[in-house]
């Protein structure tokens, strides 16, 4: 079972989404393991993104993450980081999927909402990044073979 990390940016925050897209990852199935408001320190985010230092837009990426409070949460699932970044859409909103989030609720690249961990390495340390161990619930649920399941 995967586990992956998803914020809630700034602008979701800001525009009143952050229950909107809980829900949608709860729709999917996705189970929430962990989650934290807060105001996102510069070191962190300098952390989170260390991959994109150097770049034309990472100054602003960094402003723009530490600007106002995010919603940090640990979904898991099956193929969990696929399917959060399926859910979320591409990159540049005019290129997301429709129905997804990025589609549905964002044009802007620099105002795409979200942030989902993109292979299983990144999953693992930017869970360690934003979370302390102990903040990960473990729990059952008596539908999870009704997601999970094979037949
Ligand atoms: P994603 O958030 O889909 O994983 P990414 O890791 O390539 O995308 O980039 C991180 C964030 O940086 C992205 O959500 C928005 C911003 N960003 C990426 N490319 C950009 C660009 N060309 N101009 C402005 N912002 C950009
Ligand atoms: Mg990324």
């Amino acid at each position: 079972m995967e586990r992956t990390l998803v914020l809630v940016k700034p602008d979701g925050v800001q525009r009143g989404l952050i229950g909107e897209i809980i829900a949608r990852l709860e729709r999917r199935g996705l189970k929430l393991v962990a989650a934290k408001f807060l105001s996102v320190p510069k070191d962190l985010a300098e952390v989170h993104y260390a991959v994109h230092k150097g770049k034309s837009f990472y100054d602003g990426l960094i402003r723009y993450i530490t600007s106002a409070p995010v919603m940090a949460m640990v979904w898991e699932g099956e193929n969990a980081i696929a399917a959060v970044r399926q859910t979320m859409g591409a990159t540049r909103p005019v290129e997301a999927a429709p129905g997804s989030i990025r589609h549905d609720f964002a044009l802007e690249v620099g105002r795409n909402l979200t942030h989902a961990s993109d292979s299983p390495e990144t999953a693992l340390s930017e869970i360690a990044i934003w979370f302390k161990p102990e903040e990960l619930v473990n729990w059952q649920r008596p539908i999870d073979d009704w997601v999970f399941g094979k037949n």
